[in-house]
């Protein structure tokens, strides 16, 4: 962390947990400015930091504000990034928002950045992007930053608006193990199945530190990804999703919906249809992901390895 860019901004508490090798989880906040409505977005925010501090761990809520990256929010900062913010923040969009001193929300993939910058090894997210089904190629960052960061991403799955197999296949291609946590399939956001399996299965936070470790201590620097299936007591069967994502997609094809504004679009509609059913599904597994990720973040200090990028 020392020679960290001017543009970075290290909350004391993330700083001083990372300084003595205690657990620290980092959350994303695009699920905070692009994928849930106001105040729900706040409340999720504030639930999901004191999900991570109950289970042991720092919370670090990760957004950009007024052109600086922030590693870990106030909640007068957490306020302002669940009203205010307006960008979705992705690699790519870093240097704009910092050169318009601008704020926003960060993705998946713009959330590892900045977490692996400052040393953070456990991250807990909804769902990853990946491979979209509409019209012509939209394949998302977050698959690219996967294949290129050393931590751990606690997920429910990939989006199910997306082409699974595909995605699946271009995570194996980049060399991504996908653990189901207690379970052989690969979770499918709002339902536990996906018909599809993983490349291996952990049942313990501990497992899934040692297999984190192993992977790094050979050289290897793709982040690990952990799919916990939502709580059955939350789940919408893939039957009945399934028809109204596919609804879904077709309106957003016919409006010609694309690029950055696909998924925000297709998660919304969905969630009018399902008559908020999809929203509440999606707060339940953010919760019990930043949980979990907490749990391994405790499993992961102290850190007793070396982790060298390859
Ligand atoms: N999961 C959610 N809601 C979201 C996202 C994930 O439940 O809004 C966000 C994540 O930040 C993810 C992004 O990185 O959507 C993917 O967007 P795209 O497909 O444009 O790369
Ligand atoms: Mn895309």
């Amino acid at each position: 962390m020392n020679s960290l860019p001017a543009s970075f901004i290290v909350k004391d508490d993330v700083k001083r947990a990372l300084k003595l090798d205690q657990p620290v989880v980092a959350l994303e906040s695009t699920v905070l400015t692009h994928g849930l409505p106001h105040p729900t977005n706040l409340a999720l925010g504030r639930d999901m930091e004191a999900a991570v501090l109950a289970d042991g761990a720092t919370p670090a809520t990760i957004a950009v504000l007024r052109g600086t990256i922030r590693i870990g929010l106030t909640d007068e900062e957490l306020v302002e990034v669940a009203e205010t913010s307006s960008m979705k923040i992705s690699r790519r969009d870093y240097a704009a928002a910092i050169a318009k001193k601008a704020s926003g929300g960060t993705t998946v993939a713009g959330t590892l950045f900045a977490a692996d910058k400052v040393g953070i090894k456990v991250f807990a997210t909804g769902g990853i992007g990946g491979v979209h089904k509409e019209g012509r190629f939209d394949v998302s960052t977050d698959l690219q930053a996967l294949a290129s960061t050393q931590m751990i991403v606690v997920c429910a799955g990939a989006k199910s608006i997306l082409d699974l197999p595909s995605t699946l296949e271009m995570l194996e291609t980049l060399g991504v193990p996908v653990l189901g946590y207690g379970t052989d399939e690969f979770p499918a956001f709002f339902s536990r199945s996906s018909g599809f399996k993983t490349s291996a299965r952990v049942d313990s936070p501990q497992e899934v530190a040692e297999f984190a470790r192993a992977h790094w201590e050979i050289g290897m620097s793709s982040a690990v990804l952990v799919c916990q299936p939502i709580a059955e007591k939350d789940e919408i069967s893939r039957e009945e999703v399934e028809p109204i994502e596919e609804q879904a997609s077709l309106v957003a094809q016919e409006k010609g919906i694309s690029g950055q504004a696909l998924t925000p679009f297709l998660l919304q509609r969905v969630n009018e249809l399902t008559n908020g059913k999809s929203m509440r599904a999606n707060i339940s597994f953010l919760l019990n992901n930043a949980h979990l990720a907490a749990q391994i973040a405790k499993a992961m200090t102290p850190t007793k390895i070396k982790i060298k990028a390859m």
